[in-house]
């Protein structure tokens, strides 16, 4: 029998490319040297650093499978999943500022968008010179992004939008506005438009007193009579297997994802039980401590097998989207059940956020909610089994 490696149980690192290896490598010391340093006092000041996406963009972690013509690297899905889980070791928030701008900003303008449209947004997005946001959600269509409101109307020279967007990840101090609506030249059917800070009509006001993904800024997007041309429509996709097809792209990523913030919870929880004596011997000593380690261990190690089997198949282009809800539902709840646990194992200290880890538990809140709740997508899974719609 051979050695076993607790850190690392199924021994992933052997199951990656030299290239994905280095990827991962490099998002690691980017994030530990540069991100935790400051992301504590971010957290609690409610503050996001709009650098941060140009230090992104000097490293490459931006748009990581977009190809090197447009500013990418031109890597592959597991390479991109190792940089979420990376940059969401040190905080949700920084990977939803990552993740956003590349598969739901950098990706529909690649697959969807004219060249033009290409050369003119891709290059500057992954530089991190340019912030993008995803506008789908609507106060009144969540879950059901169907029932949007939003509304573009055909002009002489292009469209005219109105409707508002909520709970928009970078709104605020985004340059690049990629929103969806309803096309009346198009029969109703949802179309992509590229929005450009500045446009008269359009605003962006900040979401305030969230109490999750502190770091990570948050806002509206409101339409009023934003007139563009038709170049800022996206050609080449129609309906609502637009907007999901970059949702697909992100949810995976967040599966990555919120595998590292649960790594450091139960590494922090692990140190917490060696360092800590009660009843004359380290927490880490008593049976309950260690079947919780035992739990979180396993929950991980699995977790990140299935990531990484849906992301070769990502790579081959043979995923399902329903392989992506069992990944996105399973990682992001056990996550969040992790990251209580490590919690609890803290006792008092648990709460502090020199701690850390009640700052990833209510992060992970929120990512559990967003990208298809824990529910939708199990009724996506729900459905696939039994060919019976549930929504309604
Ligand atoms: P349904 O009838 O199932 O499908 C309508 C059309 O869409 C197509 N489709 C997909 N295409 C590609 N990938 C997928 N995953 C797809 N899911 C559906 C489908 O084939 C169909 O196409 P067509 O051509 O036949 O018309 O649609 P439905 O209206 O019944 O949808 C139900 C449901 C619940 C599955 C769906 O609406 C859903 O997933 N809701 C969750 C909404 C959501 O995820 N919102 C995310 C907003 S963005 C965000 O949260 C960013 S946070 C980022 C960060 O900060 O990190
Ligand atoms: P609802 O859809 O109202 O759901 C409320 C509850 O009802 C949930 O528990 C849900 O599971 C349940 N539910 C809903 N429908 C059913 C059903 N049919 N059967 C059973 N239960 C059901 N959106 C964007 O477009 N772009 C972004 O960048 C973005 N960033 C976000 C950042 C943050 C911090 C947050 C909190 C959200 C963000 N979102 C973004 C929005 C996010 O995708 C939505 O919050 C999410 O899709 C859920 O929608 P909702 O909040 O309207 O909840």
């Amino acid at each position: 029998l051979s050695r076993f490696d607790w850190r690392d149980p199924f021994r992933l690192d052997d199951q990656l490319t030299e290239e994905e290896r280095m990827m991962r490598d490099a998002a690691r010391a980017y994030a530990q040297e540069k991100l935790q340093p400051r992301v504590t006092r971010a957290y609690e000041r409610e503050e996001t650093d709009p650098q941060i996406f140009r230090e992104m963009g000097e490293m490459g972690l931006l748009g990581v499978t977009v190809p090197e013509q447009y500013g990418g690297l031109g890597a592959s899905y597991v390479a991109y999943g190792l940089v979420a889980r990376e940059v969401e070791r040190v905080d949700s928030g920084y990977r939803s500022m990552m993740s956003v701008q590349s598969s739901l900003v950098m990706y529909p303008i690649y697959a969807y968008g004219s060249e033009e449209q290409r050369m003119k947004y891709l290059p500057k997005l992954a530089s991190g010179e340019f912030i993008g946001c995803f506008g789908l959600t609507e106060p009144d269509a969540g879950s059901d992004p169907a029932g949007m409101k939003t509304v573009a109307r055909k002009t002489a020279s292009g469209y005219v939008l109105n409707g508002s967007k909520m709970w928009i990840s970078n709104s605020p101090i985004a340059d690049v506005f990629v929103v969806w609506a309803k096309s009346e030249a198009h029969g109703g059917k949802i179309r992509g438009f590229v929005l450009e800070k500045g446009m008269k009509g359009l605003s962006a006001p900040k979401i305030e007193g969230k109490l999750s993904l502190r770091a990570s800024i948050t806002g509206e997007i409101v339409m009023s009579d934003v007139e563009v041309g038709e170049d800022a429509l996206l050609p080449h996709v129609e309906g609502l297997k637009g907007p999901f097809g970059c949702l697909n792209r992100a949810r995976y990523g967040i599966s990555w994802g919120v595998m590292g913030a649960a790594e450091f919870c139960w590494h922090a929880a692990l140190q917490y039980g060696l360092d800590r004596k009660q009843f004359n011997r380290p927490l880490a000593q008593t049976q309950l401590y260690q079947k919780k380690l035992a739990d979180m261990m396993t929950e991980i190690s699995l977790g990140l097998q299935g990531s990484l089997r849906v992301g070769r198949l990502l790579d081959e282009a043979n995923a399902a989207p329903e392989m992506i809800s069992l990944v996105k539902r399973n990682n992001c709840g056990k996550a969040l059940d992790i990251a209580r646990m490590a919690r609890d194992m803290h006792g008092g200290n648990g709460i502090s956020q020199e701690f850390q880890v009640m700052r990833h538990m209510v992060n992970l809140e929120t990512v559990n909610t967003y990208e298809g709740t824990h529910d939708v997508h199990a009724l996506i899974l729900g459905r696939a089994q039994t060919g019976l719609q549930a929504f309604f």
